[in-house]
C-alpha cells in the first residue's frame, strides 16, 4: 500500500509523515496540497489563544476528551513559540501525548513558531488542511496569541477561544495585543482562585460595548464569558455548548462562508505573491548587476526608479 493510501485509510503514521512533509515544504509538496484539497472543508476549526500559562493545553486536552467520548475525531495542533533548542515545552508536550495516547482519535502535534528555519509556522494553515483531509472533525490550534504569526494563524479558526486567569494584568494586556477583537468566546480559567469574579465582571463590562457596536450592523452574538477549572473539569459542558452556540451562528449568518472566502482569497493573494517574489529573486541573481547599477546610481547616471522598471520589462515581468 503506498503511504497516500494508508493516509486515505486514517493512518495516523502516514498522517504524522505527511504532516512533517508539508511542515518541512519538501519537494512538491504543493502538488500534494492540491491533491488533498478536494478531501477538505469539512473539518471545524477552533483556535485556543491566551497568555503563556493560562490555561490553554488543559483545557484543550479536556476539550478534546470530551468531543472523543462522543465519537467526534480530533486534531490538536500546538504552536510553540519558544524555541526548539529550550526544550521545556516539548517535554510539557511528551507529557501531555502521553496523556492523550489513550484517548481514541486524538492526534497532537507540536510546531515551533520559531525554529531554526525560520517561522515553521507559516505552515500552520497547511497542516490544517492535512488533518482536515484526514478527516478530522474538528481540529484546535492553540497559540500564545502574542505574535502577528498567532494571530494569523487564529485568523483561520471558526471560533476563536481566549483563555485568561485571574492573575492580575492578563486582561490588559490581552486588550493591548488585540486578543479582545478577534476571540469570540471568552474563558476565565482558575476559576478556582482568588480574583475570578471580578475578572468576569471586568471583562462583561468590556465586552457590553463591542456587543452594543456589533448589535447596531444587525449582528448579535453574544460574546460569553465562560467561568472555568480545566484540571478539576469544571465549566467544560458549558464551554462546548457556546462553542456549539457559535458555530450555529456563524453558519446560520453567513458568516462562516464569508469568512472561508476570504481565507481562500488570501491564501491564493499570498500563493501568487510568494511565487512571484521567488521568481524575482532568481532573475535579480541571473540576469541583473544589482551592484554595478547601485554604483551607477551613487555616481548619479541611473536612478533606482528607472533601474527597476528596466529590469521588470527585460525580465519580462511586465
Ligand atoms: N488552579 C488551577 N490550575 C490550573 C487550571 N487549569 C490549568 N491549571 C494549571 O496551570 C498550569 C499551566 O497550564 P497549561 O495548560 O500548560 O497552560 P498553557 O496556557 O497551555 O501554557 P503555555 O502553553 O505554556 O502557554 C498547569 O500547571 C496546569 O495544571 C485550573 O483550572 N486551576
Ligand atoms: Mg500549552
Amino acid at each position: 500500500m503506498t503511504l497516500f493510501e494508508r493516509f486515505q485509510k486514517k493512518d495516523p503514521v502516514a498522517l504524522s509523515k505527511f504532516i512533517t512533509y508539508v511542515e518541512n515544504q519538501s519537494k512538491d509538496y504543493e502538488k500534494f496540497l492540491s491533491r488533498i484539497y478536494p478531501m477538505t472543508g469539512k473539518a471545524y476549526r477552533i483556535g485556543m489563544t491566551g497568555p503563556p500559562g493560562s490555561g490553554k493545553s488543559t483545557l484543550t486536552d479536556k476539550l478534546a476528551q470530551k468531543l472523543s467520548s462522543q465519537d467526534r475525531t480530533v486534531g490538536i495542533i500546538a504552536v510553540d513559540p519558544t524555541s526548539p533548542f529550550t526544550g521545556g515545552a516539548l517535554l510539557g508536550d511528551r507529557i501531555r501525548m502521553q496523556a492523550l495516547s489513550s484517548v481514541k482519535d486524538v492526534f497532537i502535534r507540536s510546531m515551533a513558531s520559531r525554529g531554526s528555519k525560520g517561522g515553521l509556522a507559516k505552515t500552520t494553515k497547511e497542516v490544517i488542511l492535512v488533518l482536515d483531509a484526514f478527516g478530522k472533525d474538528y481540529i484546535i490550534i492553540e497559540t500564545v496569541g502574542v505574535g502577528q504569526v498567532d494571530l494569523d494563524v487564529v485568523d483561520n479558526c471558526d471560533t476563536t477561544l481566549v483563555v485568561f486567569t485571574p492573575e492580575s494584568g492578563d486582561a490588559i494586556q490581552a486588550m493591548k495585543a488585540g486578543l479582545m477583537e478577534i476571540a469570540d468566546i471568552f474563558v476565565v480559567n482558575k476559576a478556582d482562585r482568588e480574583g475570578a469574579s471580578n475578572l468576569i465582571y471586568e471583562l462583561d463590562s468590556f465586552l457590553d460595548l463591542k456587543r452594543k457596536k456589533d448589535n447596531s450592523f444587525g449582528k448579535c452574538w453574544e460574546y460569553p464569558v465562560i467561568s472555568v477549572q480545566a484540571t478539576h473539569n469544571i465549566g467544560i459542558d458549558l464551554l462546548w455548548k457556546k462553542i456549539e452556540e457559535h458555530k450555529k451562528f456563524i453558519q446560520d449568518n453567513g458568516i462562516f462562508e464569508k469568512k472561508r472566502k476570504a481565507q481562500i482569497k488570501s491564501e491564493i493573494k499570498k500563493l501568487i505573491e510568494n511565487r512571484i517574489k521567488e521568481i524575482t529573486e532568481e532573475k535579480v541573481k541571473e540576469s541583473f548587476d544589482i551592484e554595478n547599477i547601485v554604483e551607477e546610481v551613487l555616481a548619479g547616471k541611473d536612478d533606482p526608479y528607472s533601474a527597476s522598471e528596466r529590469f521588470l520589462r527585460e525580465a519580462k515581468l511586465i
